[in-house]
């Protein structure tokens, strides 16, 4: 470009004026051609760009930054975001973070990302409030990230990776850019289900991975339910002994847990556990007897059972340990208690549930019993210094909501009276409903995902306030291993941009589409197994 430019320089006027073209053509605005997704909240491209050579790349901590090397999550990063910032790329020994040299030269780099993150904060675990809010701006010789946390550095670098992109020559450039980022709902996750199928620790991971690609930042891991319990429990060994579908190729050990912890914390996401009683259960049956509820039929116990015992101090008393175990196995400060889909058919049958109905004066109505049961849990829980989440049944059938803090909604129908109703009562939701994955059913359909106005039901500004996110559920009943990422991807990115970015601005599907059909070719060179939204073609084709 300056070559060109002095070059110029020395011809006549005509010249002079195709030169002040130039510039204005690279001063001025363009279309969001080389999009990030989910789109930022504010971003302005130019015309102007910059080639980027990987071999004299570098990510560095700003010198005023209160992270510097050896903060592991963005030491960590700058690797991970060498590799996907710069695809393919071989040549030469990977430049890494360091810190910017004392005078400031740019020590033999052509263009680094200078990062400056003002909390330090770098060993421990994003949370419930952790801020993601960053700027980037990428200008002539270097870019700047600016973010108060480490998340929101994640966040950050995330965005740079997908402003680079190559050349018919396959040089890699990156356009002049302003962003100014943050997320419109604090709770973005995606539900996984480790109990109808099994998924491998690394099918975990990759998941990990890709939904930081799309600014997703929780992990639900709804581990155990009805057909197996994979969850090698420290005080209830017999659990996954028994109830796993094999007590030792199909369970989560203890480490196991551990590596999963750790790896969503290196990329900003939080492990929601989800530990869902008193239906789901039958599987905790198996190696723990007199949990569930022998079920009667003719007067006698007919050999098959229902939900936890919710009328045995025995019971509370499991379930308390069990509690302090997760409480100490999973570090977020939220643990999702489930309480969905009980069928009270067989407490009905039996007699010392009848019983203890009675005593209690719960009539004959059994969502007494189980908001009763949902209730101590609930207690418990909070006894630990935990915040519980349940699904919206628990809600429906308790009188007193003030004993609980967040309610996902997930049924079909109305639910957007549902989250009315829940706000109204002065509690947190999530909204689930609209985002179930796992129907097999044609990719092309990501617009219903992308289409969902969760806000959009008449209340107070502050029930709105009260609407803390939204999860994408992956069921597991036909979904494992082998068809999970397709059936994820890139759908539940429509949904993540939901979540993440401003609504007026993302209102358009026509709009979105040419953005998530590029994401999702983006998806395929990370190695993101993502299915096609439609006809089309990706500048590589993958296998
Ligand atoms: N498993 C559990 C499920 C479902 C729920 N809980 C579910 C119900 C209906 C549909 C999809 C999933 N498979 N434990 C409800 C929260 Cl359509």
């Amino acid at each position: 470009m300056i070559a060109l430019f002095s070059h110029v320089k020395k011809e006549s006027k005509i010249n002079g004026l195709i030169m002040s073209f130039i510039f204005w053509l690279m001063l001025s605005e363009v279309p969001v051609a080389r999009g990030v997704w989910p789109l930022p909240q504010k971003i302005s491209q130019f015309a102007e760009r910059y080639p980027l050579n990987p071999g004299a790349f570098a990510f560095l901590y700003a010198n005023n930054s209160q992270a510097q090397p050896g903060c592991s999550v963005l030491d960590i990063a700058f690797k991970r975001y060498f590799s996907l910032t710069f695809p393919g790329y071989s040549g030469g020994k990977e430049r890494r973070g360091g810190r910017l040299a004392e005078n400031n030269s740019s020590g033999g780099y052509t263009y680094a990302l200078v990062v400056m993150v003002q909390e330090g904060d770098c060993d421990g675990y994003p949370n419930a409030e952790s801020e993601e809010k960053y700027s980037l701006s990428v200008s002539a010789g270097c870019g700047l990230l600016v973010a108060k946390t480490v998340w929101g550095a994640l966040r950050g670098l995330e965005s740079f990776s997908q402003l680079v992109y190559q050349d018919e020559h396959n040089t890699f450039f990156a356009n002049k850019t302003e962003i100014e980022d943050f997320p419109r709902f604090l709770h973005r996750g995606i539900l996984l289900d480790t109990s109808r199928h099994f998924l491998p620790v690394q099918t975990i991971l990759k998941t990990l991975d890709a939904m930081s690609y799309s600014k997703l930042n929780v992990f639900h891991w709804h581990i155990v339910d009805d057909p197996s319990f994979p969850y090698q429990s420290r005080s209830f060994p017999h659990l996954s002994n028994q109830g796993a579908f094999h007590p030792s190729t199909h369970v989560y050990t203890q480490a196991d847990v551990r590596r999963v912890i750790a790896h969503a914390r290196l990329h900003g996401i939080r492990v929601l556990p989800e530990f869902d009683t008193p239906g789901h259960t039958q599987s905790w049956g198996k190696g723990q007897p007199n949990l569930l509820t022998p079920c009667y039929h003719g007067g006698k116990p007919d050999g098959t059972s229902g939900p936890v015992n919710a009328a045995a101090a025995s019971s509370y008393q499991f379930m308390t340990r069990l509690l302090k175990e997760i409480h100490s196995v999973f570090p977020d400060s939220y643990i999702h208690l489930g309480g969905d889909e009980v069928d009270f058919s067989c407490w009905k049958s039996n007699p010392d549930v009848r019983m203890f109905m009675s005593k209690m004066g719960f009539g004959s109505d059994f969502t007494k019993l189980e908001a009763f049961y949902m209730e101590s849990l609930i207690n418990i829980t909070a006894s630990l210094n935990k915040t519980s989440i349940v699904w919206q049944e628990v809600f429906d059938y308790h009188e007193k909501p003030k004993v609980m803090s967040v309610v996902e909604v997930w049924r079909g129908g109305c639910y957007l009276c549902e989250m009315r109703k829940v706000t109204r009562a002065g509690l947190r939701a999530i909204l689930a409903s609209p985002w179930y994955l796992d129907q097999p059913g044609p990719t092309h359909d990501w617009s219903r995902y992308y289409n969902v106005r969760p806000l959009a039901f008449t209340g107070s500004e502050q029930q709105k306030q009260l609407v803390i996110g939204g999860e994408v559920c992956m069921w597991g009943e036909y979904v494992d291993a082998t068809n999970l990422a397709s059936m994820l991807w890139p759908r539940a990115s429509a949904a993540a941009e939901r979540l993440w970015s401003d609504e007026e601005q993302t209102s358009s599907v026509s709009d979105a589409f040419p953005r998530l059909a590029k994401f999702r070719c983006r998806l395929l060179r990370r190695g993101v197994q993502a299915g096609p939204l439609s006809v089309g073609h990706c500048r590589q084709e993958y296998q």
